[in-house]
């Protein structure tokens, strides 16, 4: 086993006799191997990788710290693994299982008199793994980010009148991937003018227009690992109102910078913004969460909300996006992406953040 594995299966051997890892995510995170398919059991000694035909040449060439074995039976392969090994309770991971294929599991695990354990015990193990970044994930979030933000710059140059937002996203995403993204983190978001006032807006027809805000939210994955930025820039004219806004919230999201630091509550990091936003006379405009984690997936944790006792730890990669949101008007929001360090954090994103009119 390699030392992420051998630190899971000791976390488990505490609850279970063995895990059950079916996530695309964290199959990679755990073996280094990519793909669409496949089980990762880890019992208190061993870990086998489970793939089908499809993968089982590219698995035993690249999959690290397993054994890879190629099943033509699931139930077989799986099932003699685990009277093998004695196992009695295997731990399923919750957020990954569908309904469907915890019964699948469940009935092939009864034949050999064993049972799953269900709910968010394994999730959180492996959420408590996957929280701190080694340098190599960190490095390779920058990479993502710094191939955003060559994409960006690009892209730039096009913006004027008339061009419409879903030309400006996929123009975006070309220039990624051509800069070495694997592909973009979530659907890219390029909105403008009254759609800026929708946090999750989706980029369509509308062409842009003199004195609309347009809103950036994107972000490229590289090597699995995914980058998050959002900037929001003015077209031709801005008037008094957008000014406000537009520094309000930047001066918001500094402040919830100022707060970031190994030993900070993520509850106090979002109230740094968020009470920025309210005392300036937009509460009930911000109706998100401050932040989030970033990693193998574009949200993972610890998520920076009122809600969240986690501390901050050194290692953390985590967004800090702060808005406002007039509806019928227009939104802003403006987001970077920083490493947690013990007296402060390292900013990844290097893009102006002064209000820039195009
Ligand atoms: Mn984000």
């Amino acid at each position: 086993m390699n030392e992420a594995l051998k630190l899971l299966s000791l976390m488990v051997s505490r609850e279970a006799d063995a895990a059950l890892i079916i996530s695309n995510e964290n199959r990679r995170y755990f073996t280094g191997f990519v793909s669409s398919l496949g089980y990762l059991l880890v019992t208190k000694e061993e870990a086998y990788l489970l793939v089908d035909f499809r993968y089982a040449q590219a698995a035993r060439e690249q999959a690290s710290g397993c054994e890879v074995i190629s099943y033509t039976s699931l139930s077989e392969s799986l099932g003699e693994l685990i009277g093998s090994a004695g196992a009695k309770s295997i731990m399923l991971e919750g957020s990954a299982f569908t309904l469907n294929e915890a019964e699948r599991i469940d009935s092939i695990l009864g034949k050999y008199g064993a049972e799953s354990i269900k709910g968010s015990g394994l999730d959180r193990i492996i959420s408590k793994m996957r929280i701190v970044k080694t340098s190599s994930e960190t490095e390779k979030i920058m990479k993502a980010q710094r191939i955003t933000e060559r994409a960006l710059a690009d892209t730039l140059k096009l913006i004027k009148e008339g061009v419409r937002e879903k030309d400006i996203a996929l123009e975006l995403e070309y220039l990624m991937r051509r800069g070495g993204a694997e592909g973009v983190s979530f659907d890219l978001i390029v909105i403008s003018g009254e759609k800026t006032s929708m946090p999750h807006g989706v980029p369509g027809d509308r062409t842009f227009r003199r004195g609309d805000f347009i809103t950036f939210d994107i972000g490229a994955t590289y090597k699995g690992y995914h980058s998050d930025m959002t900037r929001t820039y003015a077209l031709g004219e801005v008037n008094q109102k957008q000014k406000r806004v537009y520094a309000t919230v930047l001066d918001a999201q500094k402040r919830a910078l100022e707060a970031v630091h190994g030993g900070a509550l993520c509850s106090e990091v979002d109230a740094a913004a968020r009470d920025h936003i309210y005392q300036a006379g937009y509460e009930g405009f911000f109706g998100h969460s401050t932040g989030h984690g970033v990693g193998l997936e574009i949200h993972e944790a610890p998520f920076v909300s009122s809600k969240s006792d986690t501390i901050l730890q050194s290692g953390m990669v985590i967004t800090i996006e702060p808005g406002i949101y007039i509806p019928g008007e227009f939104g802003v929001r403006i987001e970077d992406m920083v490493v947690v360090t013990g007296d402060g954090y390292i900013n990844l994103a290097a893009a102006p953040k002064e209000l820039i009119v195009l």
